[in-house]
């Protein structure tokens, strides 16, 4: 068994993926918090963006959540997080890429946003994508159960999950709420909740509103605020 080390951050929700994964393998791991506010001279020699999560695992390093967690699916494949049917596999990996490339931005987007015009504007996207996955993502799969391939907990479940966990920024700061009609969505983040891998991984939602002010006011100035501003 390699020894793994997790640099994460308890604020990002990308490196809880990463831990969120780990404890539902039950993988003995290492965790090197790293404040982002003040990250050690070295670490670009870790993560080459000066990111979390960065994984190392016996000789390798890997980066980027949702590559952190295919390889530890790879490499330690039970309990499996991933289907064998290639279908599925190919469904997991179309959300994953939704969440990656529009579910996340309009999360970051909103939040920054600050003229009343443009956090209306990003409300409204961001109830489009909630309504998209209410009515695409989980209809079909989810009638055997609450997660997202129904009874089959699986990677995708994993790789939402943080965003609705800081849900009470959202909340607190632009007044987002989860539409009425969107049941599906909202089951499956009650029963989310109740698995112990995301219980050991979660704050209050009052640490996520105070985390998140900054973003809010427009001063924040960590790399990833200004990135996300950029695109
Ligand atoms: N695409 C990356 C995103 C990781 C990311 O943006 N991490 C943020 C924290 S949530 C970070 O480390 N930012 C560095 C900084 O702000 O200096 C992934 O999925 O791992």
């Amino acid at each position: 068994m390699p020894d793994i080390h997790l640099y994460s951050s308890a604020v990002c929700p990308f490196a809880q993926r990463a831990r969120i994964l780990l404890h539902e393998k039950g993988l003995d791991y290492q965790t090197h918090e790293i404040d982002l506010k003040n990250k050690p001279d070295d670490f670009l020699q870790i993560s080459p963006q000066g990111k979390v999560p960065v994984l190392i695992c016996g000789d390798d390093r890997i980066w980027e959540s949702t590559i952190i967690n295919e390889y530890l699916e790879e490499v330690f494949p039970t309990p499996a997080l991933m289907p064998s049917e290639p279908g599925l596999r190919a469904l997991i990996r179309i959300w994953i890429d939704f969440a990656n490339s529009r579910f996340t931005s309009a999360f970051y987007k909103l939040l920054l946003a600050q003229t009343p015009q443009d956090q209306a504007d990003w409300r409204e996207e961001m109830t489009h994508h909630l309504r998209f996955i209410e009515q695409r993502g989980l209809p079909e799969l989810s009638e055997a159960g609450p997660y997202w391939l129904g009874d089959r907990f699986t990677l995708l479940d994993i790789t939402y999950y943080p965003w609705f966990e800081r849900w009470s920024a959202l909340a607190h700061f632009r007044d987002m709420q989860i539409p009425e009609d969107c049941q599906r969505l909202t089951r499956w983040w009650e029963a989310m909740r109740e698995r112990p891998a995301i219980q050991a991984t979660s704050q209050a939602p009052e640490y996520h509103i105070e985390q998140y002010a900054r973003y809010a006011d427009n001063t924040a100035t960590t790399a990833s605020a200004q990135e996300m501003k950029r695109y």
